[in-house]
């Protein structure tokens, strides 16, 4: 650019003008814009629930990860899915309707549907005592949030999130 010395004094000076009036604005719509590119959240993995791990229905269902519908409003989760680091593979069930700032539990083991919980339907745990990572995808397969965890009481690092003895908070 060409500009005589007063001409580029003025420019620069409008030019710092508007970046302090801009900055502020960009720094403060990070955040908001997060979250409309994630709507659903996972909030927490019931990883270990107390005792130990038997075969058993029943206790399988007591594990769970939870996810959050954070977006403003209503989602359609069709065709949103879950993983683990393993084999393991939840997809929500067709139809599921998740209000704005609702939860939504997803169970190991087998059970009934309903507006608050599904279940894996698979006779097993899914989410490793020792560590385990959870994906969650929407439906076009796009990864919208990874939580890793290491189990037991873990403090927050740039890896793992922070957990208990019994659940990671994501
Ligand atoms: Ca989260
Ligand atoms: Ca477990």
């Amino acid at each position: 650019m060409l500009l005589s010395s007063p001409a580029r004094a003025r420019f620069l000076t409008a030019l710092v003008a508007v970046l302090a009036l801009v900055a502020p604005i960009l720094l403060s719509a990070a955040p908001a814009q997060a979250a409309v590119k994630k709507p659903l959240d996972i909030v927490t993995i019931y990883y270990n629930p107390p005792g130990a791990d038997h075969a058993r229905n029943s206790l399988r269902t007591k594990e769970y990860i939870r996810v959050k519908n954070t977006s403003s409003s209503t989602l359609n989760l069709t065709g949103y899915t879950i993983r683990d680091s393993g084999p393991w593979k939840f997809t929500f069930a067709k139809g599921t309707k998740l209000k704005r700032g609702k939860t939504l539990t997803i169970r190991s083991g087998i059970g009934k549907t309903s507006s608050t919980t599904q279940y894996w339907g698979a006779p097993s745990y899914i989410w490793n005592n020792t560590g385990d990572t959870a994906r969650l995808y929407n439906s076009k397969g796009k990864l919208l949030e990874s939580c890793r965890y290491k189990g037991k009481r873990t403090k927050a690092t740039k890896t793992y999130v922070r957990s208990t003895a019994t659940t990671a908070y994501c």
